[in-house]
């Protein structure tokens, strides 16, 4: 028997496990006590990574849509060959990408889908961003310079925390590493600090804070505004150190000005004094920090949202400061290697051709992939990674788009609900096979540390990893593109170079072997003259444990990358979408509806882990959680079935009666909907539905292009035919 440690890359608290392994099979996956960062955290998820791997439904071999088994070299030849002939009759934007979740928690899918995109050079470019953390993309860029200078909450040292649109009890943390989260809420409260959280639902993190304010879905810019409206008026602004270098203080207030504590509580259910309550807490406390995602940036203003938190805690001298939200320094420096390959951020530098979306850094939002297909701009999808049928807004109108492809291929472990329409599908080797470094998420860590995890199982012979896989589509397309004499790789210029420049690498190299060239560049690597000390791969193979690199550490004005390291309090961008929330105050406060928010469930992640069998054991989670008032107003009880509708489409689900909810808010969770899948033996046997097939491609952020995934109208009756939720649950 050996034991094996590594991180737990299935969600972003990077917990380190200590893996049992006896006769080349897992018997145990626990808690790895030695590791710095985590010390022994875990949550109910790691078990599935075993699950995964020994899953008899996962692919192992390349597979056609109708099931024929391939050898690698057929699959990918095939692949590359029908993608030179689409962008041979339709040019090179007729093929477009979609990089789903996993590829961040995936070191060589990471790299691979880099070179890959480089390669194809297509304005196409979707990934499950603009589900999500978009907004957060664009504020860091538009304020800090680049859309990777993340500000972290240092929840260690932190003595107030407002906590808006996350429920990180559950979801273990986002854009904020920070294994064992109950633990460290704990130490902030035991040291005489406070937990607030703003939520629709009195959630699992809410019911461990010190307060827990209801909020109405969709309101949070008005909310946060006030907020800073209360600051600038009760003379509460204090921007410290930071005030030699922040502009647009001026133009933030008269931004905010009309939105008093008074003028917005209609519409976001929160009572003037305690908006004011809360602010003049946030100001007094000697550390604080404001903290949010995803309730709000999947937000019909996730824009607004993210740059109004961003100033509150400029506003309040804490960003950058101890106990405040402050940035990391990495070993594999991220901010600096990607303003090197000049990706700091860029917006609107072209539109989605039929809604004339805004793209960023490269991407378009994926709301507009199916009508891009519809038009015909989209012919062919290379999906890696990603589940869209059922984590993007209305997956319903992407399925049947979906038909419509010239190919589609997929590189997934599964042939999941998106897979399943694929012409190819390309499996990858499972996490326990792979060596894994967690570029991205080191980023967001509440510490600098740093781990990389070897392969714990020997791979099956023939098999191959996401960048391998990858990286033979790229080098068989450029063959095949010379072959009809077009240029092999981008379309020229610098673009050309850097395509070139990173597939040879990752070619040459491998992800581990361009990891260390990362590393011994990064502001923790060797330096001349102190031997040994510095961060390499052969470091951390020696340290299997992962290595702590300390807390957080002030770093600005340094750090910025803005044109003479200054933060802009009012980008110009941000600005010109607060007429839309000027408008919003005039309107009237509360809609009669019912409107709809998602939910995170501890044994889920997103989409994909419903094959596994510890992960759907016990009561059926895919449930229409409503208030009593509302369910009584429709005469439904817990376990009847309820008919969701929307604009987009129709659901049937079981219904929870629960007060944990502001009356006229339903909530129903996503991720669900596996009777769609075939071949995922477990999950068809506790389907659930999918909450995207209420959810509107039609709603985004206007700002950021961001999907509107909370906060969706929705009318909510009993099913009149119960046989239908009996077969679904
Ligand atoms: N309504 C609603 N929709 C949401 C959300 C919500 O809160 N509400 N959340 C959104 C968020 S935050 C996100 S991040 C997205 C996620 O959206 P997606 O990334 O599109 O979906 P996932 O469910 O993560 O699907 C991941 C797929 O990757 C495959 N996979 C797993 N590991 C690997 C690997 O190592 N390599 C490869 N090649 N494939 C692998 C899995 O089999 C699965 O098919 O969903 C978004 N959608
Ligand atoms: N167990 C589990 N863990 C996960 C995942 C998972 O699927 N399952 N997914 C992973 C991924 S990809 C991500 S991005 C993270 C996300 O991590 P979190 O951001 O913590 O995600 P959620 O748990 O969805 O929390 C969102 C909260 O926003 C609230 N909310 C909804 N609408 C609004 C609104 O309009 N305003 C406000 N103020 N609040 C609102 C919801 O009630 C919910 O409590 O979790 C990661 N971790
Ligand atoms: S919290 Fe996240 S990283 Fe930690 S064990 Fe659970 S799924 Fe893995
Ligand atoms: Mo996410």
């Amino acid at each position: 028997m050996a034991t094996h440690h590594r991180s737990c890359n299935l969600c972003e608290a990077m917990c380190g496990i200590a893996v049992e392994v006896e006769d080349g099979r897992v018997t145990a996956i626990r808690g790895d006590a030695d590791d710095p960062f985590s010390r022994g955290h875990v949550c109910p998820k790691a078990i599935a990574l075993r699950e995964l791997h020994e899953d008899p439904d996962r692919l192992r071999r390349p597979v056609r849509g109708d099931g024929t088994v391939l050898s690698w070299g057929s699959a990918l030849d095939e692949t590359a060959e029908r993608l030179a002939d689409i962008e041979t009759a339709h040019g090179r934007d007729a093929v477009a990408v979609y990089f789903g979740n996993p590829v961040v928690h995936n070191l060589g899918a990471m790299f691979g889908t880099l070179a890959f995109a480089g390669v194809l050079g297509t304005r196409h470019r979707f990934s499950a961003t603009s589900v999500d953390h978009l907004p957060h993309l664009v504020a860091n860029w538009a304020m800090f310079g680049h859309q990777v200078l993340f500000p972290v909450p240092d929840i260690d040292r932190t003595r107030f925390m407002l906590v808006l649109g996350a429920n990180p009890v559950v979801s273990n943390g986002s854009l904020m590493t920070a294994p064992g989260i109950e633990r460290r809420l704990a130490a902030l409260r035991a040291r005489g600090g406070k937990l607030v959280v703003v939520d629709p639902r009195r959630t699992e993190t809410a019911a461990l804070a010190d307060r827990h304010v209801f909020i109405r879905p969709g309101t949070d810019a008005r909310w946060l505004a006030a907020l800073a409206q209360t600051l600038f008026a009760e003379g509460l602004v204090r921007l410290g150190k930071l005030a030699p270098f922040v502009t647009g203080l001026d133009r933030l207030r008269a931004a905010v000005e009309p939105f008093t504590p008074e003028a917005v509580a209609p519409a976001t259910g929160i009572d003037a004094t305690v908006t004011r309550e809360l602010a003049r807490e946030l100001a007094a406390a000697d550390r604080a920090v404001c903290y949010a995602r995803v309730g709000t940036s999947m937000h019909r203003t996730g824009g607004l949202n993210v740059w109004l938190v961003h100033a509150l805690n400029v506003l309040t001298g804490r960003l950058d400061s101890v106990g405040g939200a402050m940035f990391t320094r990495p070993a594999v420096d991220l901010v600096a290697l990607m303003s090197r390959l000049g990706q700091r951020g860029a917006y609107g530098r072209y539109r989605s051709s039929v809604r004339g979306l805004p793209e960023f850094g490269g991407e378009l939002p994926v709301s507009a992939l199916a009508e891009e297909i519809e038009a015909g701009r989209v012919r062919a999808l290379v999906c890696v990674g990603g589940n869209p049928v059922l984590s993007t807004p209305n997956g319903a109108r992407l399925e049947r788009a979906l038909g419509k492809l010239a190919l589609f291929a997929s590189v997934d472990i599964y042939r999941n609900e998106t897979s399943r329409h694929a012409h190819l599908v390309l499996p990858p080797v499972t996490a326990l096979e792979q060596s894994h470094y967690d570029l991205a998420l080191h980023v967001l860590g509440v510490r600098n540390t740093a781990k990389l995890s070897p392969p714990t199982l020997p791979r099956a012979e023939g098999a191959l990893d996401d960048w391998q896989i990858l990286v033979g589509l790229a080098r068989r397309l450029a063959r095949a593109r010379a072959a009809r004499g077009a240029g092999p790789l981008g379309l020229g210029g610098v673009g050309w170079r850097l395509a070139a420049t990173g597939l040879a690498a990752l070619e040459r190299f491998g992800p581990v072997g361009l990891l260390d060239l990362a590393l011994r560049a990064g502001p923790h690597g060797p330096r001349l003259g102190v031997l040994g000390a510095g961060v390499t791969v052969a470091r951390l193979l020696r340290e299997p444990h992962g290595v702590d690199l300390g807390p957080l550490e002030p770093c600005l004005p340094e750090r910025l990358a803005t044109p003479g390291r200054r933060i802009d309090l009012a980008p110009a961008l941000h600005l010109a979408d607060v007429p839309r929330l000027r408008a919003l105050l005039a309107a009237p406060s509360a809609p009669d509806g019912l409107l709809m928010i998602g939910r995170r469930e501890s044994r889920s992640d997103n989409s994909w882990l419903h094959n596994c069998a510890h992960m759907v054991r016990g009561k059926e989670r895919c449930t229409l959680r409503m208030h009593p008032r509302d369910a009584g107003a429709r005469a439904l009880r817990s376990g009847d079935a309820a008919r969701i509708r929307s604009r987009a489409g129709e659901v049937v689900a079981p219904v929870e009666v629960t007060e944990e909810l502001l009356p006229g808010v339903v909530s129903l969770p996503h991720g669900w909907g596996h009777a769609r899948a075939d071949g995922l033996g477990v999950a068809s046997r506790h389907p659930g539905v999918s909450m995207n097939d209420l959810t509107d491609e039609l709603e985004v952020d206007p700002l950021t292009g961001v999907a509107v995934l909370t906060g969706v109208a929705v009318e909510v009756e009993r099913a009149v035919a119960e046989g239908a939720v009996a077969a679904s649950t």
